[in-house]
């Protein structure tokens, strides 16, 4: 649609009720085109944590980049996201993956999300949603051998 960008957010959750809070952050979402389904995650990186449920959605957006990434946080807001740790445990987070096939390097946002693609948390429901990504000219970083991290499918949100 014609003043609209396909961007995709990456969303995890390692406290509470992790489905829960992922449902809750979906639906809050406008234009939410597609669900990933939800994969049961071992933890990548920072300090020893329980599993993560991690998602991907594709949204039809009218937001910018920056916009979008407000909105992202207030999410994170709303699930009462507290940051102690870094890389720490989290009622919620999400993360702008990709906006449409645009890069962007300012502060505060880095696009496409850095490292993304070498993390299966983030690329196999990425790539559940459309596989042709793999063709994407902004994850050409992407090998699937040298991804880390296990990831198990739980089912749909
Ligand atoms: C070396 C050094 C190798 C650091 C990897 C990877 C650090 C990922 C941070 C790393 C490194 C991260 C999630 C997670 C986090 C999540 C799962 C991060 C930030 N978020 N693990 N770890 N799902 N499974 O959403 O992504 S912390
Ligand atoms: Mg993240
Ligand atoms: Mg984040």
């Amino acid at each position: 649609m014609t003043g609209t960008t396909t961007a995709y957010l990456g969303l995890g959750s390692n406290l509470g009720d992790r489905r829960e809070i992922l449902r809750r952050a979906a639906g809050a979402l406008d234009e939410v085109t597609v669900v990933s389904p939800v994969y049961e995650t071992d933890p990548v990186g920072g300090v020893e944590q329980e599993a993560f449920y991690n998602i991907v959605v594709e949204v039809e957006t009218r937001l910018n980049p920056h916009e979008l990434l407000a909105r992202c946080q207030e999410l994170e807001r709303a699930e009462g996201r507290v940051r102690t740790v870094r890389w720490g445990p989290r009622t919620l987070d999400v993360d702008l993956l990709l906006y449409g096939d645009r890069r962007i390097d300012t502060p505060d946002l880095v696009v496409p999300h850095p490292r993304m693609h070498e993390r299966n948390f983030v690329m196999v429901p990425l790539l559940d949603i459309d596989p042709a990504l793999v063709g994407h000219r902004l994850l050409a970083g992407y090998d699937p051998a040298t991804a880390i991290g296990e990831v198990r499918k739980v089912g749909p949100l």
